[in-house]
């Protein structure tokens, strides 16, 4: 093997499968900015609109949910002159180097994809071939730029793993170091934002009822009605954090305070250890509306401009391009393809 050493490369993506949720925003955009703003780092953002459509997308739904992406990731600080910001279909080099990972992933390793099960339920047979496949295209997002880091959120940790199982067959078959075992980036308290009404469940722009989770575009009423009528318990809020086992949704509400505040689970309860929800509840729809009113307000600004947002993906992926395409092309070379 020839050995190849990587530029430290962030890659990360948002399907626009609905409107974004606060857990897209705690467990993913957020730290984006974060990283970008970290020089050791070059930053890739997606709209991986060819993600949304393993399940059904109304088409003028996903042009919307496209611009609402892109508006989300501008309005919290991802800079398109700082980073790399386009929408997948764009560039053409994802779909084709899915179809060859498709090849080195093996169906026993996407058979144990917990995503897979949950969308799926019990209808594997009906869902779409894309929805099974999912994770090889999502392999080829992050290796088509050599990425060596990908921030995500706790859900996505198993994809990530997935990457480095397919990278790493890729180089074995073919005696070459050329794909990076690519770190999955899971750090903060807030990676597994979960559901307001089930603290089991994950918060997801799918879930059946808007109540269960806080989309950036609320506005303050409504973020206000949600955290207060959001599920807790009757017990007040412990000084330590073993005091929360056995109790998801409040330890959810919890690591969201922490994930908006910008300190730790330990830290809130620090501060409201022995206070009831009555305390809580409204001090934690108080910072929610600090932090994201701001955002959406400008969110609904660009999205008033739709054309400026279409070419500012335009630009980005024409910068994606020109990292991917070459890496595309060598991986068509190294398997021998007449090009
Ligand atoms: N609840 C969450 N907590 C922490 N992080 C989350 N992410 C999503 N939900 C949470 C992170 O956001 C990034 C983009 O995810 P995605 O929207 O592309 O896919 P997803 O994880 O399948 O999100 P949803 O909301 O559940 O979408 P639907 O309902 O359409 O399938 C990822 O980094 C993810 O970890």
């Amino acid at each position: 093997m020839t050995d190849q050493t990587f530029t430290p490369r962030v890659f990360s993506g948002i399907k626009p499968s609905g409107g974004l949720t606060l857990g897209n925003y705690l467990g993913a955009i957020k730290r984006w900015v974060e990283m970008q703003e970290d020089p050791t780092y070059e930053t890739i953002f997606c709209v991986v609109d060819m993600h949304a459509i393993t399940v059904w997308q109304d088409p003028a739904d996903l042009t919307r949910a496209t611009r609402e992406v892109a508006a989300a990731m501008i309005a919290s600080g991802i800079d398109p002159e700082k980073s790399v910001l386009f929408n997948q279909c764009r560039v053409s080099a994802h779909a084709e180097l899915g179809w060859l990972l498709n090849c080195v992933a093996r169906v026993g390793w996407m058979n144990r994809m917990t995503q897979f099960k949950d969308k799926a339920g019990k209808n594997t047979e009906k869902v779409s071939l894309g929805l099974y496949a999912y994770p090889s295209l999502m392999a080829a997002d992050i290796l088509a730029y050599h990425a060596t880091h990908v921030p995500v959120g706790e859900d996505q940790k198993q994809h990530v793993e997935l990457t480095r199982d397919i990278a790493a067959k890729f180089n074995h078959d073919y005696g070459r170091d050329f794909f990076p075992m690519t770190d999955p980036v899971i750090e903060g308290p807030a990676m597994r934002v979960m559901n307001l009404r089930d603290g089991s469940k994950k918060m997801s722009k799918s879930g059946e009822s808007d109540m269960e989770r806080i989309n950036m575009l609320d506005d303050a009423d409504t973020i206000a009605k949600k955290i207060k009528k959001a599920r807790t318990d009757p017990e007040a809020l412990p000084a330590e954090m073993d005091g929360l086992s056995g109790r998801p949704e409040a330890r959810n509400l919890v690591n969201i305070y922490a994930g908006l505040a910008e300190t730790t689970s330990e830290a809130v309860l620090g501060e409201f250890g022995g206070e009831g929800w009555g305390k809580f509840k409204p001090a934690l729809a108080e910072l929610a509306v600090e932090k994201l009113a701001p955002i959406s307000d400008e969110m609904r600004r660009l999205l008033d401009a739709p054309d400026e947002l279409d070419a500012i993906m335009a630009k980005g992926a024409e910068k994606a391009a020109a990292i991917a395409n070459p890496i595309l092309e060598e991986t068509f070379k190294i398997m021998g393809f007449v090009r």
